[in-house]
């Protein structure tokens, strides 16, 4: 498939960058083999691994935007190499936060190694993401590129930590908007994607248009990314995704799909989501009632077609920098592919 082709090809190249962040730091090794575990470089017993090591669509996005422009990668990779760290750092949190077991088919930090040395662990991997996009200066990135880079990379980790807080803070509420939603996935989800084109375009022009439609893409991939993402926490199967069927209605999850149906399906299903949605815990029977009120309220529909208005303004944005050439359509694909994915 041409997307998951497009990532591997970058792939190691982001992790190539990733690793000389980690040369200079060996002492105590098993804080860094830790880290390593997490980006899927070591396995449990801290050996060397080929192994799934995730998507790292984002960095992917940033080089290719900087490509497009520029016509190479060079000046882009620190700043590809910070943004995959932030992502995980951001997961390593997520994981303990959510008390997930499970991430990538495997076992997370905190299950592995405790919640004291996740945390130390994850804090560890913020500074990583500075020290990784520091080496933008070391790459020929004027300094004052370097700090607008950093400010934007900072601007979107208390971006994310604010999406974050307003999703946890939806846990107990049934009266949530769908606008209250996608000011929340703007922020936990969007807010990093936006920063890796905007990001690569920044370090390629000065041309401000340029710059904001590239965020623009960003932005709206990253929006039809999160639906997606909720499309699949829902009805995607359980080998795909790794985790129980139907795992975010047996988490009880405020996603797209269910604010819609608590909106718009007949008033006698409103009542019974709301009645099961009110519930500490939910039965397998429970689920299967959720699933089935979530069809016939047409929600599976509705987010589909959310997630496709909002890839087709991304390719809008996409079209308005006027530029085309193999990098473009590169990035295009990769858009194809996040929107149709199972994973
Ligand atoms: C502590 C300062 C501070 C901030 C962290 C924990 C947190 C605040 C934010 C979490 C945000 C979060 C987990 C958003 C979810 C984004 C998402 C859909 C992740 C899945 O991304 P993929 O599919 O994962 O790209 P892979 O495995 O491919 O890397």
């Amino acid at each position: 498939m041409k997307g998951e082709e497009l990532l591997n090809r970058h792939l190691d190249m982001v992790d190539e960058e990733i690793k000389k962040v980690f040369e200079s730091r060996t002492h105590p090794a098993q804080l860094y083999d830790m880290m390593k575990y997490h980006l899927g470089w070591l396995d449990e017993d801290l050996k060397k691994v080929e192994q799934y090591r995730g998507k790292r669509f984002r960095p992917t996005l940033c080089l290719l935007v900087y490509n497009a422009i520029s016509g190479v990668y060079d000046k882009a990779l620190p700043a590809a190499a910070a943004i995959e760290l932030i992502h995980n750092f951001s997961l390593i949190h997520d994981d303990i936060e959510d008390m997930d077991e499970e991430r990538r088919h495997k076992a997370t930090v905190w299950k592995l190694w405790g919640i004291s040395q996740a945390i130390n662990v994850g804090d560890g991997m913020h500074v990583m993401a500075n020290l990784a996009a520091l080496r933008m200066a070391d790459q020929g990135v004027t300094s004052e590129k370097v700090v607008e880079v950093l400010r934007i990379l900072n601007e979107t980790i208390i971006t994310l930590c604010e999406g974050q807080y307003l999703d946890m803070s939806f846990e107990d509420r049934l009266d949530i908007t769908l606008d209250m939603y996608l000011d929340m996935i703007r922020r936990k989800t969007a807010a990093l994607v936006e920063a890796s084109t905007w990001i690569g375009a920044t370090l390629a022009t000065e041309d401000a248009s340029k710059v904001n439609n590239f965020r623009g893409f960003g932005r709206n991939i990253g929006l039809a990314f999160q639906i997606i993402d909720d499309i699949i926490g829902i009805w995607e199967k359980a080998e795909q995704t790794g985790k129980p069927k139907a795992s975010d209605v047996r988490n009880r999850k405020k996603t797209l799909p269910i604010l819609f149906a608590l909106e718009k399906a007949k008033e006698s299903d409103r009542k019974t989501l709301k009645e099961l949605y009110s519930r500490p815990r939910l039965t397998d029977e429970d689920v299967e009632k959720v699933l089935s009120i979530l069809e016939s309220s047409g929600a599976y529909e509705f987010s589909k077609k959310m997630a496709e208005d909002y890839e087709r303004t991304a390719l809008q944005e996409l079209a308005e920098t006027g530029i085309e050439n193999e990098a473009i359509a590169d990035i295009k694909a990769l858009a194809e592919f996040l929107i149709r994915r199972k994973y």
